[in-house]
């Protein structure tokens, strides 16, 4: 379960997921809520097999949330984003972000660039992923000819996204906009490509969420961190089964290890983390933001 929302003076809390938090600032005049902003929080809470572990990863929202901010500039020739200051209040220096409101758009936007999960799974069913026929004899992890779009519903709290082929993209938001927001997409997964695989780290597949400005769409939430996309170790790629995670494998490798107790079977919430797992897990985050943007976190 989530922790408590903070209280921060100034904001409503409006809504919770997994492991960020969105507030509302109140305008100082009325103490009403403002509908033309949103304070996005990264927490330090970690999820591993589609639960939320007990067990923070210490500065992992203000990783995310530096490393999200520098690709917003990397992009931004490609596209604006929602991002207005990172001047927020000292409980969530860092890790808050003050961004526009925009019109969100109902679908997820999914790239992949790499053959693995979902997308593996209907291509070695169907022969295509999103209704974009693939080479034959692709395994796991293989690089794809060019990244793809493979869009996704946008499911409610708990539930997963289901894949979705383009037309009923299409047909929920029109077909300029789908256009747009595809070629957008697969334009992000590219750029990132270009600089991450250059610094050691393979962008497996992404997930982008935009928004609307009157009709010019703008890239919206956080983009190319490791909870929006599988960040691969390139000197550790090899194609034909599962790729280890850059950033989850400690905690991934210890959960399923005979000393966590703990069986994915079993429906249980898994148990907390030793700190060398702790520990080892923070130092991924830093190193892929210290590789990918040259700066010292
Ligand atoms: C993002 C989310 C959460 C963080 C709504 N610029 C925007 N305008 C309108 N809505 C959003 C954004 Cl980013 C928006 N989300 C996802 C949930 C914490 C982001 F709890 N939801």
């Amino acid at each position: 379960m989530p922790d408590e929302p903070l209280d921060l003076p100034g904001f409503v809390h409006v809504y919770s997921g997994k492991v960020r938090d969105l507030y509302a600032p109140l305008d100082p005049g009325t103490g009403v809520p403002r509908e033309d902003r949103l304070l996005l929080v990264a927490s330090d809470r970690i999820s591993a097999y589609d639960f939320v572990l007990d067990t923070p990863i210490p500065d992992k929202g203000e990783v995310l949330t530096r490393l999200s901010l520098w690709w917003f500039d990397q992009l931004a020739d490609l596209v604006p984003h929602h991002v207005v200051s990172t001047d927020v209040p000292d409980a969530v220096r860092g890790r808050g972000v003050l961004v526009e409101r925009l019109d969100m758009l109902p679908v997820e936007c999914v790239a992949r660039a790499y053959l693995t999960g979902g997308g593996l799974g209907e291509y070695t069913a169907t022969g295509a992923v999103s209704g974009i026929r693939l080479p034959s004899g692709l395994v796991d992890g293989d690089r794809l000819p060019e990244p793809i779009f493979t869009p996704s519903t946008k499911a409610p709290a708990g539930a997963h996204d289901e894949p979705i082929p383009f037309a009923a993209v299409e047909a929920e938001i029109g077909t300029a906009l789908a256009e747009r927001v595809r070629d957008l997409t697969v334009a992000i997964l590219a750029r990132g490509n270009e600089i991450a695989s250059a610094r050691g780290i393979l962008l497996a597949d992404t997930k982008v969420e935009f928004g609307l400005r009157g009709d010019e769409v703008v890239l919206a939430d956080e983009v190319l961190t490791p909870d929006s996309s599988r960040f691969w170790p390139a000197d550790q790629w090899e194609p034909g089964h599962p790729q280890p995670s850059f950033d989850k494998q400690y905690v991934r490798d210890w959960l399923t290890s005979p000393p966590s107790g703990w069986s994915r079977s079993s429906g249980q919430a898994p148990p907390a983390l030793p700190e060398d797992v702790v520990a080892q897990t923070r130092a991924k985050y830093v190193e892929a933001y210290e590789r990918l943007t040259g700066e010292a976190f």
